[in-house]
């Protein structure tokens, strides 16, 4: 049976199903590598883990976005990478290979063709041909290869970069103990590292966690998390830090985002002080941000990690410390920094204060963290909370400096400490009484003391950072084998770049071996091996890398993604340049989008790769909620087992409870989770397209509810039948000439172009599809010429690309209407600007017209030519008579005469 038998009216599905078909067979967004020069745009949305649940209406949201605007950039004459591909390695896809057995890779496949299959569906252009997955060897096989370079490299504190290992100078005292004392210097200067260290592990699920995984002591499906010393694998993030936050500057993307890795990358500029120490030749070095308060310090606090607190242990208090060191080794970070209870532990040293001169006993404390600053504090009850808990803890002095500027402020330093800035309550004491005045606001005289500290001596200008080094390991199965060997001699050596990759072992039981190793423990034949050269043995490292590794690199891979001999030539990464548009989920913010800005900045320092930074502008999507029930003890109701009422309101069917409506994030357990599939059995691809865009803002929150894609399904409809012919819908409709459509739709297409393609440049679509709909509106029962209905037609494509390319091949089209043109925006200001003309032929007034109020003469000749024609025999040799409104210079009038040539 023919297509046009079989339809009636607007048969969504049908078409969808044939242009899926077709794109797929012609490979239609297939894209070539660009030329030289040539004009690119790189838009990009974060590839997702897939996961066996599929896709929900909530996750295209950005999907959809990055898509039309690719189309639109398509058609707007750019060479437009739009790619998509899977973070596939990572716990969940472990958690079902222990739970069922299934190897992660079978169950990964599957997840992923399931995931394609509803991007299709979707209509999301994406060129399948540079697909990638990131635990398939082909993949991270660059992975480890850009790991290997990594390690090959050193940062440079001078020079503010990485550099290759060759290129770090070796002192000369190393040089002189030999080779193996020179391996040891350049290991502990690499960008990965080899350190104990204590880490955040779950025994539940066997695992390290890196700090942002863990949430109030928590893995993020609700396990506990505890500290222990584990052999790690660090990257050295943290000498980045400078680097980092200098490059938010030139990114466009939302400032809460930069403002988040601002604050976890966490500069502080301070001071370190120096004060003497009874008894001993070597001051103790507290960093401090408030130096002003140099005068109230009664006390010095030493974090129990840092080694050298021992040498100010006197013996009668050695071992009181040694056991209070011992017990807050077995509390988090966290912990010791809030717990109220603040602990510690005198060591029988005094310090003397630079400034009073004033002895201050030195106590072992631990919420001093060891490695921020130089792991002591000096202790200044009256303005430092902390200090202020641990100072009434000890029955320790409070001697307040500072002071509210408005003096008529009362504040107590009895029962808080005064943390605010504010004024100096008297000048620097004794000798140093130059280095602030009485009354100077404190910031002064902050600067003041500081000066005065670096003059005398004591001190230095010191610059910190918050953001720690990056435990680059998880002891999991499922992840990229990090590709170094650990030598029974101690050394720990890579491997050469041509014996990667390094697969994975089969295994065929996925549970974590114990010990805080993954199911590679087991993996024996693969852990141990023996250098052929010298008979060395050593085993492989077990541990495995975080999931995100594969992602720190890929927009690099997508330009070239089929190389064999690299991860991605320069001239492809070069053509391409950084992705221009980047959409997924804030969640990120100090994890891949800071993982992958210090990947290329390093990569980049050591001229791998042509740029520093990998998105120049990034647009977070909102979040998608549903409906679900609530009780008066607040429990929450799956949908499915709530009825409403006839008066309205909500009722649980097995208890009888009257019940609440609330939105909640979409989930398995409360039977809300709606499916892109689903809804488009109901309305059609375009019309959940587009209703998903018409809801709000991409970055705007969401509450779905399938009925009402109704209202873009109607829309579709409507533009459908004005689109095809009456009699057969195989056919298009009716068009007049140019010169006959109505001003009214030629204003309304030069509205909707230019309207659509500013809010398609700001990435406003919601208000897109309020411009079409504001179009059909008014030329819905109007006549139209073929070219307005084309330009409509590529105007639409990127919101309902199935309509477009089924009404676009019934006007007659050969190609795709994603190879047409985006219309050119009028130029024309005044387009609103029109007067209406009186056309006479042979001086008998015939009709009346509306035309641009600017038209010239030449314009109008045509335009009266044309619709004179009924009342003319030829048009040959006629002449036209215009007469204009003397002050305004606007057209009144058209004649047309005949024969007087
Ligand atoms: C004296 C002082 C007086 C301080 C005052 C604050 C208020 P950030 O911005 O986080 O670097 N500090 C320094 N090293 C520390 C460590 N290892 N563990 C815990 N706390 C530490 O904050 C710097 C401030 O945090 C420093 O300034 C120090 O306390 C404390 F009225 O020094 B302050």
């Amino acid at each position: 049976m023919s297509l046009k038998a079989e339809r009636t009216g607007y048969d969504f599905t049908a078409i969808e199903e044939r242009w899926r078909r077709i794109w797929r067979e012609q490979k239609t967004y297939k894209t070539p590598d660009p030329e030289p020069g040539q004009r690119t745009f790189y838009v990009l949305d974060m590839f997702p883990f897939p996961s066996g649940y599929g896709l929900h209406v909530g996750h295209p949201v950005g999907y959809l976005a990055t898509d039309i605007v690719a189309r639109y950039r398509r058609a707007s004459g750019d060479l437009v990478l739009h790619p998509m591909g899977w973070d596939s390695f990572g716990l969940p896809a472990e958690q079902h290979a222990i739970r069922t057995g299934e190897h992660p890779r079978d169950a990964i496949g599957r997840n992923i063709e399931n995931y394609r299959r509803q991007m299709e569906l979707i209509g999301l252009s994406y060129d399948w041909d540079r697909e990638i997955t990131t635990s398939e060897p082909e993949y991270y096989h660059w992975t480890q290869f850009l790991f290997l370079k990594l390690y090959d490299a050193w940062f440079d504190e001078s020079a503010q970069r990485a550099r290759s290992i060759d290129e770090l100078p070796i002192p000369d005292e190393i040089s002189d103990l030999g080779q193996s004392a020179i391996a040891k210097f350049r290991d502990s200067k690499r960008l990965v590292y080899f350190a104990s260290a204590p880490v955040n592990y779950c025994p539940e699920l066997g695992t390290v966690l890196a700090n942002e995984e863990v949430y109030d002591g928590r893995t993020e499906q609700g396990y506990e998390v505890i500290r222990i010393n584990l052999p790690q694998v660090i990257m050295r993030i943290s000498s980045f830090a400078e680097r980092l936050l200098a490059g938010l500057e030139g990114l466009d993307w939302p400032e809460g985002i930069k403002e988040t890795q601002r604050n976890w990358i966490g500069r502080s500029e301070g001071v370190e002080l120096d004060f003497d120490v009874e008894g001993h030749d070597r001051p103790i070095t507290v960093y401090t941000t408030r130096a002003e308060t140099l005068a109230g310090v009664t006390f010095l606090a030493v974090a129990p990690e840092v080694k050298d607190v021992n040498r100010f242990v006197t013996d009668e208090h050695r071992e009181k410390v040694a056991a209070y060191i011992g017990a807050s080794a077995r509390r988090s970070d966290l912990s010791r920094t809030t717990s109220r209870e603040k602990t510690g532990e005198f060591t029988g040293s005094y310090a003397i204060n630079p400034l009073t001169g004033r002895r201050s006993p030195i106590f072992v404390a631990d919420y001093v963290l060891a490695d921020h600053g130089t792991g002591a504090v000096m202790g200044v009850p009256a303005h430092d909370e902390r200090d202020w808990e641990f100072a009434h803890l000890y029955g320790i002095e409070v001697i307040p400096v500072v002071r509210p500027t408005d003096p008529t402020i009362p504040v107590s330093i009895k029962a808080a400490a005064f943390v605010d800035a504010g004024a100096m309550i008297a000048e620097a004491p004794g000798p140093h009484n130059k280095a602030y005045r009485e009354g100077q606001p404190s910031g002064e005289a902050r600067s003041s003391l500081t000066s005065y500290a670096i003059h005398n001596g004591f001190g230095r200008r010191s610059v910190r950072y918050n953001i720690r080094d990056w435990i680059f390991a998880r002891q999991r199965y499922w992840g990229e084998p990090i590709p170094v060997i650990h030598w029974e001699d101690g050394e720990t050596t890579a491997l050469n770049y041509g014996d990667l990759p390094l697969l994975l072992p089969h295994v065929e039981d996925f549970k974590p071996a114990g010990g805080g190793k993954s199911a590679l423990g087991r993996a024996v034949d693969w852990i141990n091996v023996v250098d052929p050269a010298t008979g060395r043995r050593g085993v492989r490292e077990t541990a495995t890398m975080p999931n995100w590794a594969g992602s720190c690199w890929y927009p690099l891979r997508f330009t070239d993604p089929h190389n064999e001999k690299g991860f991605a030539s320069w001239e492809m990464m070069q053509a391409w340049g950084p992705v221009d548009l980047y959409i997924g989920g804030a969640e990120h913010a100090t994890l891949h989008l800071l993982y992958s800005r210090f990947w290329y900045l390093a990569l980049y320092d050591l001229g791998l790769i042509p740029y520093a930074e990998p998105f120049k502008k990034l647009v977070n999507q909102g979040m998608l909620v549903s409906f679900a029930y609530k009780n008066a003890r607040g429990v929450v109701i799956a949908v499915d087992e709530v009825i409403e009422a006839e008066d309205g309101r909500f009722v649980h069917q097995s208890s009888g409870e009257l019940v609440e409506r609330i939105t909640t994030k979409m989930s398995k357990s409360l039977r809300n989770v709606v499916t892109p599939d689903e809804v488009i059995a109901r309305f059609g691809s375009d019309a959940f397209r587009m209703f998903l865009m018409f809801m709000g803002p991409v970055e705007g929150p969401r509450v779905w509810e399938t009925d009402k894609v109704a209202s873009t399904a109607r829309l579709l409809k409507r533009i459908w039948s004005f689109s095809v012919s009456a009699e057969d819908e195989t056919q298009p409709r009716e068009w007049c000439a140019r010169e006959e459509q109505p001003r009214k739709v030629t204003r309304a297409l030069v509205t909707l172009v230019k309207e659509v393609s500013s809010d398609l440049e700001n990435i406003r679509l919601n208000t897109c599809v309020s411009e079409i709909m504001k179009f059909m509106n008014v030329v819905e029962h109007l006549p139209i010429s073929k070219e307005a209905h084309r330009e409509f037609l590529v105007v639409l494509n990127p919101f309902a690309p199935f309509l477009a390319e089924e009404l676009w091949s019934i006007l007659g089209e050969k190609s795709s209407v994603n190879k047409a043109a985006w219309p050119a925006v009028s130029a024309n200001a005044e387009m609103d600007d029109t007067v209406n003309v009186v056309l006479q032929v042979s001086g008998r007034k015939r009709v009346e017209v509306e035309v641009d109020a600017n038209a010239d003469d030449e314009r109008l000749h045509s335009i009266a030519v044309a619709l004179a024609k009924p009342w003319l025999e030829a048009t040959a040799g006629v002449k036209v008579i215009i007469v204009r409104d003397k002050a305004t210079g606007r057209p009144k009038l058209v004649n047309v005469v005949r024969g007087a040539a």
